[in-house]
């Protein structure tokens, strides 16, 4: 149902019939919450995130487009977190028709004041779902309606909620090249051990799999993240001194969060006129199997 959130910014709150939830704020088309059918949160928000435009909110999953990162004249990451979404009540047929699903749709046009800083019109157009087993899915589909091409690049900034990231370890990025966004981007190639956190980490990996594991070993909780249309992957972990030095960042809260963000970045994306480009990701949270000594 629609009700009003942190600072009476308006928001959906999907519930699943076995109990998971999400909550999405129209603010940035933002999700800030997914709770798995025993009310646990999964996903990290800051405790001192800012819910007042035109800040991004800190945490959740931030839309990152028309692009990751900052270059250009565009803020870092885009505009469309700082920007408020409608709901879409009249989607075009998505292919797969859902069942008993918690859903939302929700549609992004750009204002006049956005066509003066990007001159590109198009449709974005955002479907979260709850699906039975409580995984969190977003679609988005993102139509050029322009008479010129539209490129662009794209990332589901995830915040995932972890008890400690000293024992988290990520399965599925071993031997993949990546760029070291603390290198001024010099290429590298990740050595073939689960990756594991002690300091600042930016990296983006290049050609990733579509299947990614983050193993939160005190919870025995493994995320899986599976996604379509988005090659890329970025690895985030601001740790101690840059956590220090964002606002709207508690200084402890690295120790409880890593981002791990489906992103389509080193290829841009180009749309003809009315082609449209879908990228998916979904999240699930299943206990980890685990065997002694891993
Ligand atoms: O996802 C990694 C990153 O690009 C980092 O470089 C860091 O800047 C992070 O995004 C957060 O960006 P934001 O604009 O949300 O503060």
């Amino acid at each position: 149902e629609i009700c009003k959130g942190v600072n009476g910014l308006d928001k959906v709150v999907l519930r699943e019939v076995r109990g998971s939830s999400a909550e999405v704020y129209l603010y940035g088309g933002h999700v800030t919450s997914w709770r798995n059918d025993h009310g646990e949160e999964l996903l990290f928000l800051s405790t001192k995130a800012i819910f007042k435009p035109p800040k991004a909110i800190r945490g959740g999953i931030p839309i990152c487009f028309p692009q990751f990162g900052s270059h250009g004249n565009l803020d870092q990451h885009g505009f469309a977190r700082n920007r408020f979404w409608s709901i879409d009540t009249n989607p075009p047929p998505f292919p797969t028709v859902s069942t008993n699903k918690a859903l939302i749709d929700l549609i992004f046009k750009p204002s006049e004041e956005d066509l003066k800083t990007w001159p590109h019109s198009y449709e974005f157009r955002l479907r979260i779902t709850l699906g039975p087993g409580g995984d969190l899915m977003l679609t988005s589909r993102i139509r050029n309606i322009d008479a010129k091409p539209l490129s662009f690049t794209f990332a589901y900034h995830t915040y995932l909620s972890v008890s400690d990231i000293s024992e988290v370890r990520v399965e599925g990025l071993e031997t993949l090249d990546f760029l070291d966004n603390l290198k001024a981007k010099e290429r590298f190639t990740e050595q073939g051990d689960a990756i594991t956190f002690e300091s600042e980490v930016d990296k983006i990996y290049l050609a990733t799999p579509t299947k990614i594991a983050v193993i939160d070993h005190e919870k025995k909780r493994t995320f899986v993240l599976r996604k379509d249309g988005l090659p890329d992957a970025v690895v985030w972990n601001p740790w101690e001194k840059k956590a220090k030095s964002m606002a709207d960042f508690g200084d402890d809260d690295y120790k409880h969060m890593l981002c791990v963000e489906a992103a389509a970045v080193e290829k841009v994306i180009t749309l003809k006129p009315g082609e449209e480009w879908k990228g998916r990701l979904e999240l699930s949270a299943v206990p980890s199997s685990y065997r002694s000594g891993q």
